[in-house]
């Protein structure tokens, strides 16, 4: 009879391998998750980049500016991208950051996409108050200000960034268009073409689905300032352009602006001398501090004023979502390629929307005896939800 210790003891070597690379894994996760943490990250980015770029059609990138503690919200916002259009397509998406991205958020957003995935950091110049702002009217400014963000430095310099700098970004260089995102925003329907080729084959420029009244108290002198940058260089206007959109009666701005959360644009429109020359007065004239100026309104007046109308292009099919509004394709309901209920899209009869449409429609078509739209228009503009 064999005695049992020995049975153990064999039992014990036959198993000895496994128990070891239990131990050994215990050891890794409970005691060194720094030593993880650090194989992790120097994992190469670029196996995730099984690119098709080389025969894309356009050259083109899903752009945004984020920060590292978006990375949760710009995975929400990107698988739905992916699911809806990009993994199809597989364009290239460019993210730029104020400081270095952590390697937590490179894998984290690389990990969604099999396309080709750059990040950036921006330049100090790019990304400050400029010499000319006077810190103690810009400080009083911060302290009393009654509208969103009023009191942030960081949201000044960003809408500054995005009006006047993120297309500068050496990243973007070689770019022809480019699509930009933000975290924790919505795709609710198929795209089932490429809205860039959709773009370059009719000439657009500028691309939008969302339209809307800006709080007027950000944006105090900018129509001012506009006007006198137009009196100064009248030659950059368009002939055929869309001032009509942007004012009331008396000529006064009426708010409208495109969101530019989401905008598609051709970037030799914000290349171009006259949005340059545009940004440049704007950021002299001290406003993106001084008030809140922000980029959907800067991006919105240049497009309406320098670009003809037949250049800016409503895309009425791509259903949306940006904290808090919601635009859902008119009939989408029946036709199942989407997932929002257009009864709650308030934005697509609202004022900016309708007057864009009838605006547009008038300049391409002066003969025709119908507006583009006679339905219900809603008024209601944006709540102050900071006071
Ligand atoms: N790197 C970086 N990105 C920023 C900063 N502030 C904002 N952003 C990015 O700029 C974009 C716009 O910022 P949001 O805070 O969404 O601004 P918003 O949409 O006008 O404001 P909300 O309606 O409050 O969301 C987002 O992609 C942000 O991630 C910042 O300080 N640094
Ligand atoms: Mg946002």
């Amino acid at each position: 009879m064999a005695f049992p210790g020995s049975r153990y003891a064999r039992l014990l070597w036959r198993h000895l391998p496994i128990l070891l690379a239990g131990v050994l894994s215990g050891y890794l996760v409970g005691t060194n998750k720094t030593e993880i943490r650090r194989a992790l990250q120097d994992v190469d980015y670029s196996q995730f980049n099984h690119t098709t770029e080389s025969t894309l059609p356009v050259r083109a990138a899903i752009v945004a500016l984020v920060r590292n503690s978006d990375l949760f919200g710009l995975r929400q916002a990107m698988r739905q991208i992916e699911d809806r259009f990009n993994s199809r397509y597989n364009y290239p998406y460019i993210f730029v950051n104020d400081v270095p991205f952590t390697d937590e958020f490179k894998q984290g957003v690389s990990y969604l996409t099999k396309a080709h995935v750059e990040f950036g950091t921006l330049d100090h110049d790019s990304w400050r108050v400029p010499e000319w702002i006077d810190q103690e009217r810009y400080e009083e400014v911060k302290r009393t200000a009654r509208y969103p963000h009023g009191e942030k430095d960081s949201y000044r310099k960003m809408c500054r960034f995005q009006s006047g700098y993120l297309h500068r970004h050496p990243l973007l260089k070689d770019l022809e268009y480019y699509w930009r995102i933000e975290p924790d925003v919505e795709y609710f329907c198929d795209i089932d073409y490429d809205p860039f080729m959709f773009m370059k084959q009719n000439g657009f420029k500028y691309g939008w689905n969302i339209a809307m009244p800006e709080f007027m108290d950000t944006i105090r002198t900018l129509w001012n300032t506009t006007q006198e940058f137009i009196r100064e260089y009248p030659e950059y206007l368009a002939k055929h352009n869309l001032k009509e959109w942007l004012v009331d009666g008396s000529g006064n701005y009426n708010g409208c602006h495109f969101w530019s959360n989401f905008e598609i644009v051709d970037l030799s429109f914000y290349r171009s001398p006259a949005y340059q020359a545009y940004f440049d007065y704007l950021d002299r004239a001290g406003g993106f501090f001084y008030e809140r100026w922000g980029d959907a309104p800067v991006h919105s007046i240049a497009a309406a004023l320098f670009l003809n109308a037949s250049q800016v292009h409503y895309f009425d099919d791509i259903g949306y979502f940006h904290p808090h509004v919601y635009t859902c394709p008119t009939g989408s309901r029946q036709r199942g390629r989407c997932v929002c209920d257009p009864d709650q899209s308030i934005v697509q009869n609202g004022f900016c929307n309708v007057r864009f449409r009838n605006t547009k429609h008038q300049i391409l078509y002066p003969d025709s005896p119908t507006a583009a739209y006679t339905g219900p228009v809603n008024h209601a503009r944006p709540q102050v939800a900071s006071d």
